[in-house]
């Protein structure tokens, strides 16, 4: 898989990794040969230039770690940004609030849909949901025949619709057989042309309607490459797709569609096609899809490691004022902030600390703009304020609101909230004498 684009990403990379100092304009250099090397792998032009204005932007502004080289820490970074241009996050499916959930399986012909259908039902089989399969692809008695084969084989059944008859009314049957079998999830295979065209587009817009999919899932050849997100754009006009099957990706496939897809569509690769046995369908994980595209597993996870280690210093030392002697400033609440931030999105934080959900933090306060907010009326401050806000009167509130662009009755909120907070780090003090971690950071609830 991208072993073209993996090996010379790797040679244009271990210039600058072999390095022990780094110019700006030896990264310069070096990220020319990489923006070289993504455009001969068909990724899209727009793309690679955002790419690498993002990783060269990071590469000039980071803090140096010293634990590794510079070229190590580019490395990190282009493996990290080689994951957001697929999305960054893990995606899933979109399940119906009452079963079954539809799931519509679109494309060209040849992509490779009826095999996906019945590689995602083994899937969705094994995860608990009770899949059906339904055969709407009605113009070739073949296409009816390979997707009830199919279903033998992974052990799902087919509701099969009649050949030459209307596919939209085959799906709609297939719907309300599955509800009543009480199957969590219905995969409609549908039929597939040589390329978008108008017929097609109305036959799967009458049945998007017949059946209202929670989702629209494209299959696309990824050998096809930038074919394949032209293709993509195609079909998100004229149905409004939720997410991408990149097929054939065990194949010789350049990368470019894998890359380019999400950047040119904003539609995220859902699962990726590796075979055609029925258990190669993967769940397209942008993390470990960049880590196959970069291959250097290695260096990645000891910056990782490396940057993991100052967060641990940093809160040690955060540990130690929040319980210990120290006093708790408002620069160890931007830093304590910053780690928070780090960590990923607010929400998902939340899930992970039990008992979170019930504290009913609003949405608002989780929002990332509001940390930004919050950071820049703390960098408005003099060191000495931060270290002191008592000494915070109106003038250098009203000073501070200037300096950051925020109002003043947000600088008050935010110190009453810190003040707040001081006096309930205290109480832990008391309770905790020195024990423990760190505890819930307040996100900033009114
Ligand atoms: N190597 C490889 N082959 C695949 C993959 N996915 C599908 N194929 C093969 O691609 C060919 C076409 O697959 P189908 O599932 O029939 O494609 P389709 O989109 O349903 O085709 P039509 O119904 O004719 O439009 C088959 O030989 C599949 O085995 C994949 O991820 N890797
Ligand atoms: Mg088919």
């Amino acid at each position: 898989m991208f072993d073209e684009l993996s090996s010379k990403l790797d040679s244009a990379l271990s210039k600058l990794r072999q390095r022990g100092v780094l110019t700006e304009p030896m990264i310069k250099e070096g990220l020319r040969e990489v923006r070289r090397v993504l455009l001969e792998a068909d990724v899209n032009y727009q793309v690679t230039r955002d790419f690498l204005n993002r990783v060269q932007e990071r590469a000039l502004g980071e803090a140096v770690i010293k634990a590794v080289s510079p070229g190590q820490q580019i490395v990190k970074i282009v493996h990290d940004e080689l994951a957001n241009l697929m999305g960054g996050d893990r995606p899933s499916l979109t399940w119906a609030p009452s079963p079954p959930t539809v799931v519509l399986v679109v494309g060209l012909q040849g992509s490779g849909k009826t095999t996906t259908a019945a590689k995602l039902a083994r899937r969705l089989a094994r995860e608990g949901r009770s899949p059906m399969l339904a055969a709407c692809d009605l113009q070739r008695p073949a296409a009816i025949e390979q997707l009830q084969t199919l279903g033998r084989q992974v052990e799902i059944p087919v509701h099969a619709g009649e050949f030459g008859g209307d596919p939209v009314v085959a799906a709609q049957a297939a719907r309300d057989q599955a509800r009543a079998g009480g199957h969590g999830v219905l995969i409609v295979d549908t039929a597939g042309r040589l390329q978008i065209d108008e017929p097609l587009m109305q036959e799967l817009g009458r049945i998007k309607d017949a059946v209202d999919p929670q989702e629209i899932l494209l299959v696309a050849d990824a050998m096809t490459g930038q074919e394949a997100v032209k293709i993509a754009q195609g079909f998100d006009d004229a149905l409004g797709l939720t997410g991408v099957v990149l097929t054939k990706l065990d194949g010789d496939a350049r990368g470019g569609a894998a890359l380019s897809i999400r950047g040119v569509t904003g539609k995220p690769i859902k699962f990726v096609g590796v075979g055609e046995g029925m258990d190669d369908l993967d769940a397209a994980d942008p993390q470990r899809l960049a880590g196959r595209i970069l291959q250097m597993g290695d260096v990645v996870g000891l910056v990782e490691r490396a940057q993991l280690a100052i967060d641990e210093e940093e809160q040690a030392k955060l540990q130690e004022k929040v319980l210990g002697k120290g006093r708790f400033t408002l620069e160890d609440f931007l830093t304590a902030m910053r780690q928070v931030q780090r960590m990923g999105p607010m929400e998902q934080i939340l899930k992970l600390i039990p008992g979170a959900s019930r504290l009913n933090v609003p949405a608002a306060n989780l929002d990332p703009k509001r940390f930004k907010h919050v950071e820049a009326i703390i960098l408005s401050m003099t060191p000495e304020e931060r270290r002191r806000p008592d000494i915070l009167n109106g003038s250098r509130r009203l000073r501070i609101a200037k300096g950051s662009g925020r109002p003043v009755a947000e600088v008050n909120r935010l110190l009453k909230q810190f003040k707040e907070m001081q006096q309930f780090m205290k109480q832990m003090k008391g309770m905790m004498g020195g024990l423990g971690g760190l505890g819930g950071m307040p996100f900033g609830g009114r």
